[in-house]
Parts: C-alpha cells; sequence; structure tokens
C-alpha cells in the first residue's frame, strides 16, 4: 500500500513499511500523552536536610576502593617512620602500579589511594618543596615518581586516583612552626597540579608528637581551600571532612545507626575530632552531609610486612555488611610490598573477595515481586514515583510517597515462596536522608504479619542480616522518619557463604 503525504516539496511516497513505523510511532505518542495528566503538577519530594554534592554521590557509589601504604616503612618494617630513615631505603626492585589497577579493578574496586606522603615526610614524587623524596633516593636514578606510575596507571584502567598526605611530618625542618602550613600548602599545590584528576584528598588526624615533640597548630582552612581550588571534585577525607568523615575506628565498622549527617563547628581532624562513636554513628540532625568512610587494612599493619598474616574471607564479608550495608563506603588497605607489587596471597584474597560477593549478589530474589505500597506520590497513576520502582537497578528512579506520609509500608508479593537471608534496601540520597527506623515483616503460615528485623538508618545503602527464612511476602513498614521516605531499591538475596558469628549485631 502507497501513501501520498504532502509535504514542503514534491509529494513523496510512503511504503508499507514507514507506514507501520509511522502508527508505531503515533501509538507511542499517544500512550505518552494518555499518562501526562496523571503526573502533570505533582512535584518531586523536596530535599530534606542536607544532601550530598554530585562528587560525594559518585564517591559514595563507588562502594569499595583500594587503599596502599607505601613508602620506606615497606623497607624499615615500621608503621610510623622516624622521617631521619636515608633516601636510599626506599627502593622497590619491580614498581607495577598496572599491577596495582589489575588487582583492584579485579577486585571490584572503583579508585585508589596512596600514601603520598605519610607520617615520615618521605615524599613519593619529586615534590620541589622538599628534600626528603624519590629524587634524592637511586631508585630509578633519583628520576623515578610513583603518583605518575599510579595515576597514568589508574587512568588507564578507569579507577579514581586518589592522594593521602599526612599532615604530620617527623622530616619537615619547619614543623612545628607556621611556616610549616605554607610548606604543606605548597606540597599540596604540587602534588594536586600535575598528575591529572584526583577523586579524593585524605588526611590522615593521626599525630604521635608528644610535649617533647614539636606540635603543629594546622591551617585548615588553608589546607582545604587549596584542594578546593585545585581538585575541586576531589572529596576531601578526614575526620571532620567536609567531603567524608572517618567512621572513628579502623576495624572497618560503621555504626548500626550510621547517619551520612555531621555537625562540625569547633571540631578539627585528629585531637579535636568528635568521639569515636558519633564519628560512628553520624547525627540525625547533623548541619553537614559528611559520609562515612571505613578505613581497614587487608592485614592487622597498614605497611608490608613480611609475616603479616591476611584478614580470611569470612572476616573481609563482615567487614563488607558492617561497611557498604551500614552506609558507609569500605577504603581496604592492600600494602605493595618491597618489589613494588600487590602479593600473589593478597590478590588471591581479593578474587576470592570478589567472587563471593558478586555469587551472593547475583540473584534478587524479589524482582519477579508484584510491589503495592500504602501510598505514592501523585496517585496510581503516576508511575514516575511508582512502589515497583524499587525493584529496578536505575539509580535514580525512586519509589516516593506524600510529604505527609511518615509512616508508609512497601510490600513485596513473591510469585512462589522464597528462602532468603539478606535484605537490602537503599535510599534515594540525593533527596536527603530520611529513614530513622524500619522493620521488616513476613506473612506467618495463618497469612498474619510477623516481624522478623528492625533496622534505624539506611542511607545510600543498608544490608540487614537475618536468619535463613522462606516466605512468600515481604513487608517493609519505615516506622521512624524524619521526612517522608524516597527509596530507590529493595532487594532480597540469599547468601550460602558468609556465616554471621553468633551474635553478631545487624
Ligand atoms: O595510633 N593511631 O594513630 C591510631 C590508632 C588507632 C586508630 C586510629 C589511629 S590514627 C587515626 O587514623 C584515622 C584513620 O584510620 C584518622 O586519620 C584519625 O584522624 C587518626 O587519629
Amino acid at each position: 500500500m502507497n501513501l501520498l503525504i504532502h509535504t514542503a516539496g514534491a509529494p513523496k511516497r510512503l511504503r508499507l513499511r514507514d507506514g507501520a513505523r509511522l502508527c508505531g510511532l503515533v501509538l507511542g505518542v499517544m500512550v505518552a500523552a494518555a499518562m501526562l495528566p496523571a503526573c502533570t503538577g505533582v512535584q518531586p519530594p523536596a530535599a530534606y536536610g542536607p544532601c550530598p554534592t554530585a562528587a560525594q554521590l559518585a564517591w559514595q557509589r563507588m562502594e569499595t576502593n583500594m587503599f596502599c601504604h607505601f613508602g620506606p616503612n615497606t623497607f624499615s618494617g615500621l608503621e610510623w617512620g622516624e622521617g631521619t630513615e636515608p633516601e636510599d631505603l626506599f627502593n622497590p626492585t619491580d614498581l607495577d602500579c598496572v599491577q596495582w589497577c589489575a588487582v583492584a579493578q579485579g577486585a571490584g574496586m572503583k579508585g585508589v589511594i596512596i600514601t603520598a606522603k605519610h607520617h615520615d615526610g618521605f615524599c613519593l614524587w619529586p615534590n620541589p618543596v622538599s628534600s626528603h623524596t624519590v629524587r634524592e633516593s637511586s631508585w630509578r636514578d633519583g628520576k623515578g615518581d610513583v603518583l605518575r606510575d599510579l595515576s597514568d596507571a589508574c587512568r588507564q584502567y578507569g579507577l579514581g586516583f586518589g592522594v593521602y598526605i599526612s599532615p604530620w611530618d617527623r622530616h619537615a625542618p619547619d614543623y612545628g612552626t607556621p611556616h610549616y602550613n605554607l610548606t604543606f600548602r605548597q606540597t599540596l599545590e604540587d602534588a594536586l597540579s600535575h598528575y591529572g584528576p584526583v577523586f579524593e584528598q585524605w588526611f590522615d588526624g593521626a599525630n604521635g608528637e608528644g610535649p617533647e615533640g614539636r606540635r603543629q597548630q594546622y591551617d585548615w582552612t588553608l589546607f582545604n581551600t587549596t584542594v578546593a581550588a585545585l581538585q575541586p571534585h576531589a572529596v576531601i577525607f578526614s575526620d571532620v571532612g567536609p567531603g567524608c568523615r572517618w567512621v572513628g575506628n579502623e576495624q572497618g565498622r560503621g555504626g548500626v545507626t550510621c547517619w551520612s549527617r555531621l555537625s562540625t563547628q569547633g571540631f578539627a581532624p585528629g585531637a579535636e575530632a568528635p568521639g569515636a562513636a558519633v564519628l560512628g554513628s553520624g547525627q540525625s540532625d547533623g548541619q553537614c552531609w559528611l559520609p562515612a568512610e571505613a578505613d581497614v587494612s587487608l592485614h592487622d599493619g597498614w605497611f608490608y610486612h613480611p609475616q603479616q598474616q591476611t584478614k580470611s574471607l569470612q572476616r573481609l564479608l563482615s567487614i563488607y555488611y558492617s561497611s557498604v550495608g551500614r552506609n558507609a563506603l569500605l577504603l581496604l588497605n592492600v600494602p605493595p610490598d618491597r618489589r613494588g607489587r600487590i602479593t600473589e596471597a593478597d590478590s588471591v584474597r581479593l578474587m576470592e573477595f570478589r567472587r563471593a560477593l558478586d555469587t551472593i549478589f547475583a540473584c534478587d530474589l524479589a524482582q519477579e515481586s508484584r510491589v503495592t505500597a500504602s501510598g505514592q506520590l501523585g496517585g496510581g497513576g503516576c508511575r514516575r514515583y511508582a512502589a515497583d520502582n524499587v525493584l529496578d537497578t536505575a539509580y535514580h528512579t525512586y519509589w516516593a510517597v506524600a510529604d505527609t506520609h511518615l509512616q508508609p509500608t512497601l510490600t513485596l508479593h513473591l510469585r512462589e515462596a522464597v528462602a532468603f537471608n539478606r535484605v537490602m534496601l537503599q535510599e534515594y540520597i540525593p533527596l536527603g536522608q530520611r529513614v530513622a527506623h524500619f522493620a521488616v515483616q513476613v506473612t506467618d503460615t495463618n497469612g498474619a504479619w510477623r516481624t522478623v528485623a528492625q533496622g534505624t538508618t539506611i542511607g545510600y545503602k543498608r544490608i540487614l542480616l537475618l536468619p535463613d527464612m522462606r516466605a512468600d511476602a515481604v513487608r517493609i513498614c519505615f516506622d521512624g522518619c524524619l521526612a517522608a521516605p524516597v527509596i530507590n531499591r529493595v532487594a532480597l538475596y540469599y547468601d550460602a557463604i558468609y556465616r554471621p558469628e553468633e551474635g553478631e549485631r545487624q
């Protein structure tokens, strides 16, 4: 069948195939038009409280990153170098940052952070304002630059490049004087100007100088503004941010309650930081968006030691659940050895860890469920905020309810009873963190709802460890909210690998 359509030019002949395509297009427009009135005038939920910047959201979605403690301590066996080590002590025989990145990528990590200058003051790059650097060593005849090698390798693997630069410096002759703040600023300027984008700047608050030591009054405003000027997208880590906070321990454990908010007024990194419990839990009324980072080493120490013990797979899975599963980012330290390579034992354990996580989270048992809720923003016709948006993996789709609906419920009606032992929930944190308490319920044999778990915060991600159970319906009761919840993911899993220790807390 041929149709003649008259356009500005000569009439065109329209073939059957084109006609069918045109009908499909018209039908699509009609369906879209039919939906419009349902969402017309429905505003998305307003942001609640402080919210993440784009850089903080991108950082949180990295979920796990690799920390690499590397420097003179690798060769001395110390954890805190004296600052008097000869530069020739640093002499990796086969530095291979491409191998570091291959291991990081294989482990599912999204960024690598290196100790560019640890407390001993030795710089892994030819810092022009220090005489204690790779330039003064005989490694690669003084022409080596670890930041160059690593930043190039990160770019090659599509990984974020991050730098740890310790404010505490046991070598710098001007440490303990106001001039040191200017030296440190120049150090930051050089490290942040020549190696491309930096996704995270890491300020360690450790300081071992006692009364006999030289005390330094740090100019944190100067340091943070210097980083922001040179690397505006870098998330700045310290006990009190401003980009992300320390979680308050080096065991990789976020608080069971873990808010991504903290009030930092009057606090500073190190000795003037909030207490460990507050760093772990955050504050529900915190004035700043300040998500937690859980830094923990694969070994007992931070630097490489020949006889180091490697954490077990079970311990790593426990750490994963108590960091990423509690609204924190996991920064796992993997120390390169004296060759300048990640050891084979560490690489094997990291691949085991990734394989276990991929197995545990391979199948979302909620995927085929029918989802209902006690309410939906815009009413049932407006799909934009529909309850079943929690099933898709698109990050920016979510279920929302009216602002006044502060104790909504969401129910997964499974096609058949399934065995599960993990529940994963995510709040859509671009609109803030709202949930302060929730309960997980399943139907019992009489069809009555029975609470099987309770939680407090959710945030970016919360994974609850449940005993093995079967159910054909699961209900989440958001029964304690500071504002109407906005949920972008609910999932169920069966973890046959990790067995929580007796009485291990959620
Ligand atoms: O001896 N320490 O300095 C120490 C012992 C146990 C736990 C932490 C520390 S130092 C601590 O490191 C944190 C990162 O892991 C932060 O940088 C803190 O500011 C710092 O005090």
